[in-house]
C-alpha cells in the first residue's frame, strides 16, 4: 500500500518546472493566482499543512504557529532571510525550519554593485531625463557624478554576500572596508584587500559608500539608526540590499532631505511594499522593488533547494539547509 504523501502548502507562485516537480512528489497545494495570503489564510494553510513554503511576504508569526496542525513539522521557506519567521515559536512546537542560502549570493551582488554605481553616477536620473524628452545635448557641466574608483567601501555584514560584493568592488577600484560580528580568516581579508572596522561608528564616519550586507535579527533591527546615520560623511552614499529594518528608514529620508548625505540606492524598505513617500519625490535616490535576487536562474535554484529540504526531511534525514534559531 503506498504511503500517503505529505501535504505541502506552497504561499506565492513559483517558477513552472518547480511546482511541477513539487506536485510529482507531495500532495501539492498551489497559489495559482500569486496573491499575498493574509493572516486568515495563513492560518488555515498551518491547519491543513505538513509542510508550509512561505516567501518572505508571509509574516509566520505566534498567532498563525499557535494554530498550526500538529502534523505541522517543516516550514521550508523560500528564501535565504528568515526574519518573517517566529523561530523561538517554531522551535517550542517542534517545527523544522529551512531556508534557502548560498544560490542568491553572485545576483544579490551584482544588484548592490548596480546600485553603488547608479547612486554616484546619477543613472536612473539620466534615464529620467531621455525619457523626458528634455534632454538639450551633451554640456561640459551636465549630469555630473561622483567618481567610484578609489572611493572607500564600508560593507555591513561580511558573510557570502558582503564577501562577493567586495571581490566586485575591488575590481571596480573601491577600497574595502568591513565591519561583522567576526573579524575573516587573514587569508579572505588578504584576497579581499579587506581591513575590519571593530567598531561600526568609527567605520562609518569614514567611508564614502556603505553597504548594508547583514541579515534583520533583533540584533540588528535598526542597527543603522538615526546616531548612526549621522555620522556618515556628507558625501557619502548608502546602499541596502539586506532588509529595510536594518536601517532607520524615515530619519534617512530626512537626511537625504535635508542634504546630510549624498545618496541612497534602495532595493529593500522597512514597510514593504510601502515606501516612505518623501523618497519618492528625491532625485538622489535609486529605489528598487526589492528584486536583489530576481533572476530566473536563482528562483530555480532556490525551488531546487526548497525541493531537497522537503525531501531530505520527509525521507527521516537532517534537511541540508536547517535554520538553528541559536545561529541568529
Ligand atoms: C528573496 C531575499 O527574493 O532570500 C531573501 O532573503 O531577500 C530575497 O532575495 C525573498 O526573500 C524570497 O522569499
Amino acid at each position: 500500500m503506498s504511503k500517503k504523501k505529505p501535504v505541502v502548502v506552497v504561499t506565492r507562485k513559483l517558477p513552472e518546472a518547480i511546482e511541477t516537480r513539487m506536485m510529482e512528489l507531495f500532495d501539492t497545494r498551489l497559489n495559482h493566482e500569486d496573491k499575498p495570503m493574509s493572516q486568515a489564510e495563513l492560518v488555515e494553510a498551518v491547519r491543513v499543512a505538513d509542510v508550509l513554503v512561505p516567501t518572505v511576504t508571509d509574516k509566520i508569526d505566534l498567532g498563525v504557529l499557535s494554530q498550526s496542525n500538529p502534523n505541522l513539522k517543516l516550514i521550508a521557506s523560500f528564501g535565504t532571510g528568515v526574519d518573517h519567521i517566529d523561530l523561538a515559536t517554531a522551535r517550542q512546537r517542534n517545527i523544522t525550519v529551512t531556508n534557502t542560502p548560498g544560490v542568491l549570493t553572485e545576483d544579490t551582488a551584482d544588484m548592490t554593485m548596480a546600485l553603488i554605481m547608479s547612486v554616484p553616477r546619477r543613472l536612473t536620473e539620466g534615464e529620467r531625463l531621455m525619457r523626458s524628452g528634455e534632454w538639450t545635448g551633451w554640456s561640459p557641466t551636465s549630469m555630473l557624478g561622483h567618481r567610484i574608483w578609489g572611493k572607500r567601501l564600508g560593507i555591513v555584514g561580511m558573510g557570502r554576500i558582503g564577501q562577493a560584493v567586495a571581490r566586485r568592488a575591488k575590481a571596480f577600484g573601491l577600497s574595502i572596508h568591513y565591519h561583522n560580528r567576526n573579524k575573516l580568516p587573514d587569508y579572505i581579508e588578504e584576497e579581499l584587500e579587506a581591513t575590519y572596522w571593530e567598531s561600526l561608528d568609527q567605520m562609518l564616519a569614514r567611508m564614502d559608500i556603505v553597504s548594508v550586507n547583514c541579515p534583520h535579527t533583533p540584533g540588528t533591527f535598526h542597527l543603522l539608526n538615526s546616531r548612526r546615520l549621522k555620522l556618515l560623511q556628507k558625501h557619502a552614499y548608502i546602499v541596502n540590499t539586506s532588509r529595510g529594518e536594518v536601517l532607520d528608514e524615515n530619519a534617512l529620508t530626512r537626511m537625504l532631505r535635508a542634504g546630510d548625505i549624498a545618496g541612497a540606492g534602495l532595493d529593500v524598505f522597512e514597510h514593504e511594499p510601502a515606501v516612505n513617500p518623501k523618497l519618492l519625490e528625491l532625485d538622489n535616490v535609486v529605489l528598487l522593488p526589492h528584486m536583489g535576487s530576481a533572476t530566473i536562474e536563482g528562483r530555480i535554484d532556490m525551488g531546487e533547494k526548497v525541493l531537497i529540504n522537503i525531501k531530505t526531511f520527509i525521507d527521516g534525514h537532517t534537511p541540508p539547509d536547517r535554520v538553528l534559531a541559536a545561529m541568529l
